[in-house]
């Protein structure tokens, strides 16, 4: 499976009364069927959470509520951090990337579309491995290229 971290600015239905977001399965914003939905809240300040890369797992990210900052680090080494700091950005993460949740706001509700039941086997949480892993796809994916 091929590595994804997209930015996604979700589409809102407005009036007078606010504003509403709905999301479908199997849409260009959800690319996978949900099978599960869990969220994030009442973190301790400070706190990092994540820390770990998944094999097969396909999740869209929102914070609902408040902030927080989502940083990945995609096999090759690349770091990047995305601010989630409005209901309307949604952040999707395909693929054997490490992620880091980190610097919550006190409010913050980060709500987790995912595309398979929890599975800790599904889980890299050595980064260790997940370096070894990376290594191994890189160099599958260049033997591919030549
Ligand atoms: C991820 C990031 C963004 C369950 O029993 N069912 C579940 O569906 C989940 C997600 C967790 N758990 C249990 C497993 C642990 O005993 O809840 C406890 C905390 O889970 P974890 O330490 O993995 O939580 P985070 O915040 O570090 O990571 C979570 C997800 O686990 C992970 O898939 O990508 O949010």
């Amino acid at each position: 499976m091929n590595e994804v971290v997209k930015e996604l600015q979700l589409p809102w239905h407005g009036d007078e009364r606010g504003k509403l977001i709905a999301l479908e399965a199997l849409t260009d914003l959800v690319p996978f069927e949900v099978k599960r939905v869990y969220y994030i809240f009442d973190t301790t300040p400070g706190t990092v959470r994540g820390k770990h890369a998944h094999k097969v797992l396909k999740q869209l990210l929102i914070c609902v509520s408040g902030a927080c900052t989502i940083e990945c680090e995609m096999p090759d080494g690349t770091k990047t951090e995305y601010r989630l700091d409005w209901p309307d950005r949604g952040l999707l993460i395909e693929g054997i990337i490490w992620r880091q949740m980190k610097e919550f706001s006190k409010d913050a509700v980060l709500l987790v579309l995912a595309s398979e039941p929890y599975d800790e086997a599904d889980y890299i949480r050595s980064y260790n491995e997940f370096k070894r892993l990376s290594a191994i796809s890189l160099i599958g994916r260049r033997y591919e290229e030549h």
